[in-house]
């Protein structure tokens, strides 16, 4: 059925507001808004799937979606770690905004999500997976059905909350969420829905180890790509001697360089993860099929942030501000509205997907929003006012969390990563990374010239206009988004 939201100009719009506020839920049957599936899968790099550029992971499901729908080429995360993106998504706010500012427990009980809105607007409302904001299980507002991880959650044999109730699912953590997924999406019904599907992959189970060991798929996805030649970037084990931030010495642990690069072994454990989320993927666009609510579907498959294959030694500490790290896949099917193979160039944020949900639902954000809807640009319009600059942000979780990160070693690999908060500011050319805590430390890179980001400009006499044209990028930003307030 094509979907007539196009149409609304702001009196119909509001016309549609107050009829859905008065209509009482018998009336449903008449509600022809889209339905929504997004699909977050954690720490997928943007490159980790085969229309996004990898030369061998299998994902011709999600390549559907990009084949069909539109990827974007330029997506980023707003924080690059699991709790404060996952918040931004769900929001459509930084991190300063909405509170979730680390990974520590942080409840999120009074977020008011997307699926909240919806959910008072009439919507059947769906969470499966992985929360991670607050590591309790238990239903949050807005969730009509509710099956979520436990805190990080295990890749085999997951204990869930169902609703309240604590139970075991039996099998690969991708494939049980799936199976509750695929439950909600074929029921029968008569109002629009929303699924948040959360996955746990591509992230590994702390218990077998954060940096390597403990990225486990589902036994039919093991070893499908040894042998397959791992291809690095040339940033790959470059000790990071223009990055100052980096080479501070931390006891107990290596200095960064070919030594502490991701192994082989560990991109191929998690690009066998990933193809077990291609499956789930199919999976859902099946029982999509079999309902015939697929083109009514507004179909999205983003992550929270990415990795690094080590990109200037780097490992799993993700929350930097590398292109590694805060670049994300996003693609989104969507008939009635976006042409197959869209490409779109524009830079867009997670915190961009609240607002394009909501609009298309025909609601107005209940509070102000931070990221603009995606709407216009998913249509093939190029908006002259589109942004230009992007602010990303990381707060430095506290010492003894980043200290009792488990890991093989004595000393955590997070330690490193402890007091970089950052401010960072980047265009289409440029980035600037200003560290809250470290002085004389920050980082700026021509992009264009330098895309791997080997060679920090900050301190170049060249590159000081520069450096004070981004500062005062950075400022604005940060005036724009109401710097510093933390609820
Ligand atoms: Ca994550
Ligand atoms: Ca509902």
């Amino acid at each position: 059925m094509a979907r007539n939201f196009i149409r609304f100009g702001p009196q119909l719009f509001l016309a549609a507001l107050l009829a859905l506020a008065a209509a009482p839920p018998a009336m449903a049957q008449d509600d022809d808004r889209p339905n929504f599936v997004v699909v977050l899968v954690d720490d997928m790099r943007w490159d980790d799937f085969g229309a996004g550029g990898h030369p061998f992971v299998r994902t011709p499901n999600i390549d559907r979606v990009a084949a069909e729908g539109a990827m974007f080429l330029n997506a980023f995360t707003t924080t690059p770690l699991c709790s404060p993106a996952r918040a931004s998504i769900l929001t459509g706010l930084y991190a300063h905004t909405h509170g979730i500012i680390d990974n520590t427990n942080r409840r999120g009980h009074d977020l008011n999500t997307f699926p909240r809105q919806l959910d008072r607007t009439g919507y059947d409302t769906a969470f499966v997976g992985k929360w991670h904001m607050g590591s309790d299980g238990t239903p949050r507002p807005g969730f009509d059905t509710w099956v979520s991880l436990i805190g990080q959650g295990t890749n085999t044999n997951p204990e869930v909350y169902v609703g309240s109730e604590r139970v075991m699912l039996e099998g690969h953590v991708t494939d049980v969420l799936t199976e509750h997924a695929v439950s909600f999406l074929e029921a029968t019904r008569d109002e629009p829905f929303v699924l948040f599907f959360s996955q746990k992959a591509v992230h590994p189970d702390p218990a077998l180890g954060l940096v390597e060991g403990g990225f486990i798929a589902a036994d039919r996805h093991l070893g499908i790509y040894d042998g397959e030649p791992i291809v690095r970037l040339p940033s790959d084990g470059v000790p990071p001697l223009d990055k100052p931030a980096l080479m501070r010495e931390i006891p107990g642990l290596p200095p960064l360089g070919p030594d502490t690069s991701t192994t082989d072994a560990t991109i191929r454990d998690r690009l066998e993860m990933v193809t077990g989320v291609d499956e789930s993927v199919g999976r859902l666009l099946e029982a999509l099929e079999r309902t015939g609510e697929l083109n009514d579907t507004f179909f999205v498959v983003t992550s929270d942030h990415g990795y690094f294959y080590g990109e200037h030694g780097l490992n799993a500490q993700r929350r930097l501000a590398y292109e590694a790290s805060v670049r994300i896949p996003l693609v989104i099917r969507y008939p009635g509205l976006i042409g197959p193979g869209a490409r779109p160039e524009q830079m867009v944020l997670s915190i961009d997907l609240a607002s394009t949900i909501l609009e298309l639902a025909n609601q107005e954000p209940e509070d102000p929003v931070q990221g603009a809807s995606l709407v216009p640009v998913l249509m093939g319009a190029n908006p002259k006012d589109w942004r230009t600059s992007l602010l990303i942000q990381h707060h430095s979780d506290p010492e003894d969390y980043l200290r009792g990160a488990p890991n093989s070693g004595a000393v955590s690999e997070f330690v490193r990563v402890l007091r970089m908060g950052y401010q960072a500011v980047r265009t289409e050319r440029y980035k600037y990374i200003q560290y809250t805590d470290l002085e004389g430390m920050d980082e700026l890179y021509d992009l264009e010239a330098d895309p791997y980001e080997l060679y920090n400009i900050a301190d170049s006499p060249e590159a000081a206009p520069l450096l004070e044209d981004m500062q005062g990028e950075l400022a604005r930003l940060l005036e724009l988004t109401g710097w510093p307030q933390i609820p």
